[in-house]
């Protein structure tokens, strides 16, 4: 039992991004339980039932201290019947019974093994599973055709898997960069992702590059996918082009989260230091790269819309949208009050603008 005086009542925004959420998590029972369930929902294309289990999650990951009992909890924002259930079974009984049967799920276990493989999202997970393939070893002997990424995915499977380290980040930083300056010199590279909001390890390594003049990033994607794909850096790569400027009236109103940029979706060939190499002698592993190419006029915004989380990322633009009557875009902020695009230079500005404190990347891991 614990009296009343014990109770701390927390006081917390209600949207990620009015909040400084940090790694330092004091609630990773309750976070770990709800962001599977989130996982298992977005798995299973139920959206909406995965942004509530997120938000919930993020919500727990604000606190400034680990939460005990149910009566903590009173007055809280985010948390909805459902997760409020998960929570009380973790604070009861040490684990969440809907979490336990999941993970124990064939179809769940089926649907990590499968969307594991870089290339394969949760529909073509589904379609397999349905045709009876569960694992790898079904998949390869199914006949199934799979696309160049797939292929690439199935063949760096374990690899891919492996989460990527801050030194092995680095490392590859100063690849690209070197591929940068070789190719267009005054090219700027910065390192967003989880890199830039402090986590040690991620899934992949993104980067933005662009040019302090405006213009010259034109047709420069191409030239730092040939340089290294000519020194044997690539494993994989896919380019999309730019469509941004293609649409006919211009730059228009962001309308989706869609974002245009001409981005290179790649796996990198990178050569172990020493004291990596494992047993099998193999001297490089594949890592996961995004490079993404953006317009100094709209480097801000970039920055901003791919540094993260996903989450914050998407409390931003709902708190634009619906507290601000604002359309806010990985390229631009429109204002549809004043029906005109707001300019910045700095992700301080772009949070001003929205009336929002500034938040430093350490502090949006929602
Ligand atoms: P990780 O890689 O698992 O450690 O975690 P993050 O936070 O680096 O997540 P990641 O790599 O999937 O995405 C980085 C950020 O970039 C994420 O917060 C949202 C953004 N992002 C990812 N894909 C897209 C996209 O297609 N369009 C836009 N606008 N943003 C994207
Ligand atoms: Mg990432």
């Amino acid at each position: 039992q614990i009296s009343e005086a014990e109770v701390a009542l927390f006081s917390v925004s209600s949207y990620a991004c009015q909040r400084r959420t940090t790694l330092d998590n004091h609630n990773s029972n309750l976070t770990d339980a709800l962001s599977l369930l989130a996982e298992n929902a977005e798995l299973n294309n139920e959206d909406g039932r995965g942004v509530a289990f997120r938000r919930a999650a993020a919500l727990m990951k604000a606190l400034p201290t680990q939460v005990i009992s149910m009566s903590q909890l009173r007055g809280l924002p985010c948390l909805g019947e459902h997760s409020l259930r998960v929570i009380k079974d973790v604070l009861e009984n040490g684990v969440s019974s809907e979490v336990e049967s999941t993970k124990q799920s064939k179809r769940y276990k089926a649907l990590k093994i499968l969307t594991g493989i870089f290339g394969v999202g949760a529909k073509t997970a589904d379609r397999w599973i349905r045709e009876g393939i569960y694992n790898l070893e079904q998949l390869r002997h199914s006949g199934q055709t799979l696309n160049r990424a797939q292929k690439s995915g199935l063949e760096h499977y374990d690899d891919l898997n492996e989460p990527v380290t801050k030194a092995e980040a680095d490392a590859i930083g100063e690849i690209v960069q070197k591929a940068v300056d070789s190719v267009l010199t005054g090219s700027q590279v910065a390192l967003t992702g989880g890199f830039r909001r402090g986590k040690l390890t991620g899934h992949d390594v993104d980067f933005l590059i662009t040019h302090p003049e405006e213009g010259k990033e034109v047709g420069l994607m191409p030239k730092v996918v040939a340089w290294l794909e000519s020194r044997g850096f690539l494993l994989y790569q896919k380019t999309t082009r730019n469509s941004y400027l293609e649409s006919k009236d211009g730059p228009a109103r962001p309308a989706s989260n869609m974002d245009r940029f001409e981005r290179c979706f790649s796996i990198f060939k990178l050569t172990k230091g020493k004291e990596q190499e494992t047993a099998s002698h193999k001297i490089w592993r594949a890592v996961r790269v995004d490079l993404v190419v953006s317009p100094i006029s709209q480097f801000a915004f970039a920055v901003l819309g791919w540094t993260g989380s996903k989450l914050f990322e998407r409390e931003l633009r709902r708190w634009a949208g619906h507290e601000k009557n604002m359309s806010l875009s990985s390229h631009a902020l429109f204002d549809n009050t004043q029906n005109k695009y707001l300019r910045a230079t700095s992700e301080e500005e772009i949070f001003a603008y929205l009336g929002l404190e500034y938040i430093p990347p350490s502090e949006r891991n929602a």
